[in-house]
């Protein structure tokens, strides 16, 4: 059995930490809140994998408060925490059943912070509205109110602040808001990007038509660009990689084993820039998604997940535990234009802690592609332009 300890601003970026690490066999074994360290650190979560289920350990009880901060901490630790079975030993959790529960106490709780008049602070009707307009757009109840919490300590003066105009008000806590989003995004820089470039995920959510978006951006800029493709099932996939490398007028080398991926990546030596493209992988096929994770482990370079925007939250989490092997140093959000629930941007953000590289929004290479930013990704979720 491994036993680490794993830290969070709050119990879900905490449990998203040891998801991550651990993945679904996790067992929470104890939750700390700790107001006397820095505030990243605030939720300490004891876990475990490899959990021996005859081991006993003791539970610590939870006072079940009217306060919505508890009640959302004593929420989570009773989704995290298994349940004793007769002989008084806990038992592993069980993944899908931890997602669903997940899920309910999720919209319970957005309901509940919405019904009840919000957190003490919260008082003005704005609030309200910007907690509703995070929830429609898919932000992670947890989230929406650890940014909803942070808006409000911005706000220094809230007495002064209720003589102004309705609207004036409004906009101000809109303003904060957009702030407090903006400086959690990271982006990873264009000019600090590495000279291999590979896209991973899963299947059809865009890879190979970015990386011909990309491959024509990075040409424009003046670099000499040339294209891999790490096909290991011989079909398809790397026939749209030879189109796109004839349409821009590229070299592509189409690989199927380290062996040919080495060799083709030092045939590229002498270039500015090497994209490799990946065929999709799904989350459910262990086995490809392993043998393709060895094949690219002797790639030196970025790695952007590439996911859609519109991903829900579950499959987003399940993504992130399975493509963690790749070592992704950012994420590339595609199909923005067939969604308007960007939430999954913010909740992939946070939860993967990796920056922001490209999003894409269209089907038209080149031209459907910008540079993610942290202002871009605050007006998706608050139409502030
Ligand atoms: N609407 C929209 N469609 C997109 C976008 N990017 C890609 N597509 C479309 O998504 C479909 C799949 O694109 P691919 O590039 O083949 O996806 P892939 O991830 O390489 O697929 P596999 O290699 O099979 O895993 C195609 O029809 C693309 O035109 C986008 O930003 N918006
Ligand atoms: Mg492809």
């Amino acid at each position: 059995m491994r036993v680490k300890r794993f830290f969070g601003r709050d119990s879900s970026a905490a449990l998203q930490e040891v998801k991550l690490a651990f993945g679904k066999n996790a067992v929470v074994l104890e939750t700390v809140q700790r107001d006397d360290v820095p505030p990243e650190r605030r939720v300490e979560i004891v876990a475990a994998i490899d959990y021996d289920p005859g081991l006993k350990i003791e539970r610590k009880s939870e006072k079940i408060s009217t306060d919505i901060v508890s009640s959302r901490r004593a929420a989570a630790l009773s989704v995290t925490s298994p349940e004793p079975d007769s002989a008084g030993n806990l038992q592993a959790t069980d993944y899908e059943r931890l997602q669903r529960e997940l899920h309910s106490v999720k919209g319970m709780m957005g309901r509940l912070l919405v019904g009840s008049g919000l957190s003490e602070g919260w008082s003005h009707s704005g609030f309200a509205d910007l907690l509703n307009q995070l929830l429609a757009r898919k932000v992670s109840s947890e989230i929406a109110y650890d940014l909803l919490t942070q808006t409000q300590l911005e706000l220094s003066d809230t007495a002064a602040l209720k003589k102004r105009p309705e609207t004036f008000i409004k906009e101000l806590l809109k303003a904060a808001l957009a702030g407090v989003i903006m400086r959690q995004v990271k982006v990873l820089k264009r000019s600090e990007m590495a000279r291999v470039i590979t896209l991973v995920g899963p299947t059809g959510v865009g890879k190979t038509t970015t990386l011909a978006k990309l491959a024509a951006a990075f040409a424009g800029a003046g670099e000499r660009v040339s294209l891999i493709s790490v096909d290991t099932y011989r079909l398809g996939a790397a026939a749209q990689t030879l189109e796109y490398g004839r349409r821009l007028k590229m070299p592509v080398e189409i690989v199927k084993d380290r062996k040919e991926l080495l060799a083709a990546l030092n045939g590229f030596a002498g270039f500015d820039r090497v994209l490799i493209d990946t065929m999709g992988r799904s989350i459910r096929d262990r086995k490809g998604l392993a043998e393709l994770c060895r094949v690219l482990k002797v790639v030196v370079g970025e790695t952007f997940l590439v996911l859609p925007a519109g991903i829900q939250e579950e499959d987003l989490l399940e993504n992130l535990v399975h493509f963690r092997p790749f070592g992704g140093t950012s994420l590339l959000f595609t199909k923005l234009d067939e969604t308007s629930c960007y939430g999954s941007i913010l909740n992939g953000l946070r939860y993967a802690q990796m920056p922001l590289s490209f999003f894409t929004n269209g089907q038209k290479v080149p031209d459907d592609i910008e540079i993610a930013s942290a202002e871009r990704l605050a007006d998706l979720l608050l139409d502030i332009i």
